[in-house]
């Protein structure tokens, strides 16, 4: 049972307890026993009742459910819950914009059980009548309908990731001979994930039955000899497959993907008089194989460097690979900083002092503090006054010598007219300046390009945050021209952030791999919220490595001074 999957449970609890009406303190400490689980560092279902109590948030009752999910794979309380209600209430909780209040309503009121329910209710105009709903929210539930049916069965990266990793291990515990990995576009690193793909070789045939007796498994839909398919709880399918030990290699590059890929590479194939498939390299003449068990000898013997899986998306790495011109990735170990992130001076959960200490233990050497400005109302963020005191507490923190370096900066909204939030002297006065979006989405393409071009123009911008707004599977990007965008920011030397928070990854691998193209410098943060979310850097990593982003293309990848040198605010003096 992962953290993930536990946090999972506790959030359904507390969404539940809030149809339910339930004590509102009672709801907070499952919600907070939701977040703590979902970003803990270490195994939640591996710690004793002490060991979970040990952790700030975690009481007594909260610590006994989580050992019952661990050990059971889900606790009463929460069945017992469930079965108050229709089991698909929670699909109406899962849409973006609804919470457990509208979703008691609309069950109280029109008995609406389903999303199809939902969907009907709302084309009637019937849930614009009812009290606090009203005619907005109601073409707000359409859209989120919508949105949810073209989306339907993707995954965000991380989520994918967990739940075939749990699967894995189960796997390798059964089989501890073979070789079990996932392919496909996990393998890849793509955003979002469709199904997970797993391969093993060298296995007995018994792990097929193992696979489809796997806990989590919800439904079966294939067993075979070679290949199976199950549904696994989290709406994930996923697909196992079996090939022999000297097949490992050609039946990684096939599965691993992508399609496109596969096909150049196969063509490349049946050009050099080879044939290509999941078993192996042959020549087409005598049929004699000559590779198959490793993936470099497949890719060498068709002239090729090995590539990485990421860069597996035909947007040139076959000839890349063929001159020896692929870019040496970047990989976490790379990251020296972390840009973005909050504390609680605005919505962050962990106080300046405590984020310095979580980054220093995930290995960062520096940091900005960058707290909201004062549009973000909703997030108490800071007017000029409030960042200049801040800015001035961040300071004694960075000269109490944490072993973490410290910068004063802040998140400054960038407001519809692309102007920035905050004065240009108090701006100046900071040491870092992230400018991002977070208001008025509905602008058409050409204010909104206009508006993110005035922010890369103001001289105190250092890096342009998560320059889409896009939420993956939430929400689409708003319109705007990143091509100018990205032009712009490599006119201007303003960096652009790849946000690691995995619903944005914003920018994505191709605008990230445009940006570096020309020129712009990149910058990989975590706009971490509490100290627990330092371990995302990864994800943002991983979209650098899909746009073939080498360390050098990274500011926080220098050393501090050298980082700093690089800072806009700083290379314009030089
Ligand atoms: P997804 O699942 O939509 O996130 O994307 P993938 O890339 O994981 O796609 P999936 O699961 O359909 O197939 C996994 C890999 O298997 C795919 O990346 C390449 C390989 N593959 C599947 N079907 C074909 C095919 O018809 N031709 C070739 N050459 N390869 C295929
Ligand atoms: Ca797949
Ligand atoms: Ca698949
Ligand atoms: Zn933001």
């Amino acid at each position: 049972m992962d953290n993930l999957a536990i946090a999972r449970i506790l959030r359904e609890i507390a969404d539940l307890l809030e149809i339910k009406d339930d004590n509102p303190f009672k709801i907070r400490a499952y919600r907070n026993g939701a977040d703590i689980a979902a970003n803990h560092p270490h195994e939640l279902s591996l710690l004793d009742e002490t060991g979970l109590r040990e952790i700030p948030g975690i009481g007594k009752d909260l610590a006994a459910r989580i050992r019952e999910i661990a050990g059971t794979g889900d606790t009463a309380f929460h069945r017992e819950l469930i079965a108050e209600f229709p089991p698909t209430i929670l699909d109406l909780l899962h849409l973006q914009g609804v919470g457990p209040k509208t979703v008691a309503t609309l069950y109280r009121e029109l008995d609406i059980r389903t999303l199809e329910d939902l969907e009907s209710a709302a084309l009637d105009g019937r849930i614009r009548a009812l009290r606090g709903m009203g005619a907005r929210k109601e073409g707000l539930i359409l859209k989120a309908l919508e949105e949810r049916k073209r989306f339907a069965g993707r995954h965000l990266l991380p989520d994918a990731h967990d739940a075939a990793a749990a699967l894995v291990v189960y796997l390798r515990e059964r089989a501890p001979d073979a070789t079990i990995e996932p392919v496909g576009s996990l393998r890849r690193g793509c955003d979002t994930c469709g199904d997970l793909d797993l391969l093993a070789s060298g296995a007995p045939q018994s792990l097929m039955d193992d696979f489809v007796e796997y806990r989590l498994v919800e439904r079966v839909l294939g067993h075979g000899d070679t290949r199976s398919s199950v549904l696994v709880r989290g709406g994930f399918q996923a697909d196992l497959r079996l090939v022999a030990a000297d097949s490992r290699g050609a039946a990684m590059q096939y599965f691993t993907g992508s399609k496109a890929h596969n096909i150049a590479l196969r063509d490349r194939a049946i050009d050099q008089g080879f044939k290509l498939n999941e078993y192996g390299l042959f020549r087409t003449a005598d049929d004699v194989k000559v590779a198959g068990q490793r993936e470099e000898d497949i890719y060498a013997a068709l002239g090729l460097d090995w590539i990485p899986p990421e860069l597996r998306e035909m947007r040139g790495e076959i000839d890349a690979a063929r001159s020896h011109a692929l870019p040496r990735l970047i990989d976490r170990g790379d990251l020296r900083g972390d840009l973005h992130m909050h504390s609680t001076e605005t919505d962050g959960k962990d106080d300046v002092r405590t984020m310095a200490e979580a980054a220093r233990e995930a290995g960062l050497e520096y940091i900005a503090i960058t707290d909201h400005t004062r549009s973000l109302a909703m997030a108490n963020g800071l007017d000029e006054r409030r960042a200049i005191e801040s800015a001035a507490r961040i300071r004694a923190v960075d000269a109490e010598g944490l072993g973490v370096r410290l910068l004063a900066g802040v998140e400054c909204d960038i407001k519809a007219d692309g102007s920035l939030d905050l004065a240009d002297d108090c701006l100046a006065a900071l040491d870092i300046v992230v400018a991002s979006v977070h208001s008025a989405f509905t602008q058409d393409r050409e204010q909104m390009t206009a508006r993110l071009l005035r922010a890369i123009e103001h001289p105190q911008v250092d890096i342009l945050g998560h320059p889409t707004g896009r939420l993956i599977l939430k929400r689409q990007p708003y319109p705007v021209d990143m091509e100018a965008v990205i032009d712009a920011a490599a006119r201007h030397g303003v960096a652009i952030e790849i946000n690691c928070q995995v619903h944005r990854l914003d920018l994505n691998d191709v605008h990230a791999k445009l940006a570096r193209d020309r020129g712009v410098p990149l910058v990989i943060s975590s706009d971490a919220h509490s100290r627990h979310a330092f371990g995302r850097l990864r994800w943002g990593v991983m979209v650098a490595r899909r746009a073939w982003i080498q360390p050098a293309d990274v500011l926080n990848t220098r050393p501090f001074e050298a980082f700093r040198a690089l800072l806009r605010r700083h290379r314009r003096r030089s």
